[in-house]
């Protein structure tokens, strides 16, 4: 199985559907309609992680996120937070949240390893080169990407986190051409040798424009993203439109058991 987290981007300049709320309550109402869409977590963010956007203060990321991530909680909702900041990971862990999702992978935030040892808390980490886009000169990408992922397993394993609880990706976009996350995604298997679960986060991103100039547009190729990831062995999927993906996911299970749940 394939676990779908959606995306609740609480912030106001994420590229895709930021800026949506006005109130805690409606992000509230947002993640739940993403539950009931189908989405086995909701990945609550504060502050746009897309290359050269402009930082937030930790205490604005935890203003936005951790009254949305209590609301969530109440609610039975399962929520991961997407956050570099290891001081809004804990704050998060407090408010219930049970997956830290650190798109920098421990490199943005030199506490971020310790809060994770300490929470014992499922630990997304990705692959990133630093917060802009320069960064994206590679021999081979995906020989890097899976030394680079290697490397951060074994500084997690000298803070004494179990790899059991680590979930890695690829971390496509971030400092990453077109060329390079369509290499990551046909030889996802070569990554899927470090021996850990892979979440794929490809959801409306600007490789795809090809197939949609605006991100929504980006659906469909999303969905067939999703599909093919489950297909070659993905942990989890990370995406803003929860239905088209959740829909793939089934026709997908269908063609790989030979039985239509
Ligand atoms: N991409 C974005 C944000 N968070 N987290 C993970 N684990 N993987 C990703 O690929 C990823 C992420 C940027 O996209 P957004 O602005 O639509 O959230």
């Amino acid at each position: 199985m394939t676990f779908i987290l959606g995306i609740l981007n609480v912030t106001p300049d994420s590229f895709s559907d930021g800026g949506r709320f006005d109130s805690v309550a409606e992000a509230v109402a947002e993640g739940i309609r993403l539950r009931d869409l189908g989405a086995d977590l909701v990945d609550v963010g504060g502050e746009s992680t897309r290359p050269g956007a402009a930082r937030v203060s930790v205490e604005e990321e935890q203003a936005r996120v951790i009254p949305v991530i209590r609301g969530l909680v109440a609610a039975r909702v399962e929520v991961s937070v997407d956050t570099m900041n290891s001081s809004t990971a804990l704050a998060a862990a407090d408010a219930g949240a049970s997956i830290i999702n650190d798109v920098s992978g421990g490199l943005a935030d030199p506490r971020m390893l310790q809060v994770i040892a300490n929470t014992r808390l499922t630990y997304i980490a990705s692959h990133w080169r630093g917060p802009s886009d320069s960064d994206a000169k590679y021999g081979d990408v995906v020989e890097d990407v899976r030394n680079e992922l290697r490397y951060r397993l074994a500084e997690m394993a000298v803070y004494g986190i179990d790899p059991g609880r680590v979930i890695l990706d690829p971390g496509l976009g971030f400092a990453k051409d077109a060329e390079h996350n369509w290499q990551l995604l046909s030889r996802l298997e070569e990554l899927e040798t470090l021996g850990q679960p892979l979440l794929i986060g490809a959801s409306r991103k600007r490789f795809l424009s090809k197939w949609g100039t605006s991100p929504e547009q980006r659906d469909p190729a999303t969905a067939v993203i999703s599909a093919l990831a489950a297909q070659a062995g993905a942990w989890g999927v990370r995406v803003h439109d929860v239905e088209s993906t959740r829909r793939a996911l089934e026709v997908q299970a269908a063609w790989k058991s030979g039985i239509a749940r």
